[in-house]
């Protein structure tokens, strides 16, 4: 659904500083193939304007930074078998993640409200990632049977403890404190003072988020971490759930049945994924997720789970019974 006549990506220079804009806010700026390709345009104009000494990317319409990517089409090309389609859009996201991480200039993100799945993915690989106490910010693909994507294979293995694996199975909403403790975010800069932040950046110094950001002091991320490790870093999805049974808290209860209502396939290629990201560059993971791609979207669960959750939100799927994972990765 395009905003009418409104472009959905606006790209400028103002003074030292690039822009960005997704411009779709009646989608929460879900990014389609055009709004990807249109930041990959921009973003190579930025990168080779000697006059540019940052970037700076933010979402309209005061809800939403965006809140993922076109699953509702990719829902589409799985039913009618287009692997073709689907592979042009995931290869092109991929492509403008690994290019924001590969820039050399600062990729500062303004995320005021949901920042969810290829939201992640266009923030989580520059250098700033400003959140305001109105952020959202989740990796919730095990709801709609696909998998942590966007480079986060990457970068989830990598946050404190267990916190990328309990982020990647539970879909865990992040708040934006919580996504600056986690390691998601790099600042919280209060909504009230994004404008004088915003107005700044034009000036070329990145410096300036600092300025304006507040400290975090640990708080519901840090609580809950000895418990976290204890259980998502338990091994193996089976342990992980025996962990979270043996806890016998509110939390851990909580957590358990948040796993029970995902992709059961989905929770098993999720946690392989990240055993094998750990282990991995950026490129590969990236490559990995592509490839994984092409056998997840064919799997009905994919087209189930984004019917529940995005087209009918009925939010009731009627998954499959748990795939054979390895053959997913290519053996
Ligand atoms: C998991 C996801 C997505 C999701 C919900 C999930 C996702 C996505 C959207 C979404 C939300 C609002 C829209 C839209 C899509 O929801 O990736 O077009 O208007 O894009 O549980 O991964």
């Amino acid at each position: 659904m395009p905003d009418a006549d409104q472009p959905t990506v606006v790209a400028a220079r103002e003074g030292a500083a690039g822009t960005i804009l997704m411009n779709r806010p009646r989608a929460l700026n879900a990014l389609d193939l055009p709004m990807i390709e249109a930041i990959g345009a921009a973003l190579r104009d930025f990168r080779d304007d000697g006059a540019v000494k940052l970037v700076v990317l933010e979402g309209a319409g005061g809800r939403a930074f965006c809140a993922g990517g076109d699953v509702r089409r990719m829902r589409d090309l799985a039913l009618a078998g287009d692997a073709a389609g689907i592979e042009a859009f995931f290869a092109g996201e991929y492509a403008v993640n690994r290019a924001i991480a590969e820039l050399a200039k600062p990729w500062v993100s303004l995320i005021d409200g949901v920042c969810m799945g290829g939201g992640i993915g266009v923030s989580v690989h520059g250098s700033h990632r400003v959140v305001t106490e109105h952020a959202l910010l989740a990796m919730p693909e095990t709801a709609i049977a696909l998998f942590p994507d966007v480079g986060t294979s990457f970068v989830l293995p990598r946050l404190p403890g267990a916190v990328g694996m309990w982020l990647a199975l539970t879909g865990a909403r992040l708040r934006g404190a919580e996504a600056v403790e986690a390691g998601l975010a790099t600042h919280l800069v209060p909504r009230e003072s994004l404008p004088a932040l915003r107005a700044a950046l034009p000036e070329g110094d990145a410096g300036a988020v600092a300025r304006f950001a507040q400290p975090v002091p640990p708080g519901a991320v840090a609580a809950q971490r000895p418990a976290i490790d204890r259980c998502f870093g338990a091994g193996s999805l089976p342990a992980i759930r025996a962990a979270l049974a043996a806890e016998g808290t509110e939390w851990a209860a909580a957590q358990l049945a948040t796993l029970d209502r995902m992709s059961p396939t989905s929770l098993l290629v999720t946690h392989e994924l990240l055993r094998r990201g750990a282990g991995m560059d950026l490129a590969g993971c990236l490559a990995m997720e592509l490839a994984l791609t092409r056998s997840v979207t064919r799997h009905p669960d994919f087209a189930e789970g984004v019917r529940a959750v995005v087209v009918d939100k009925d939010n009731a799927p009627r998954w499959a019974p748990a795939a054979d994972v390895g053959a997913m990765f290519g053996g």
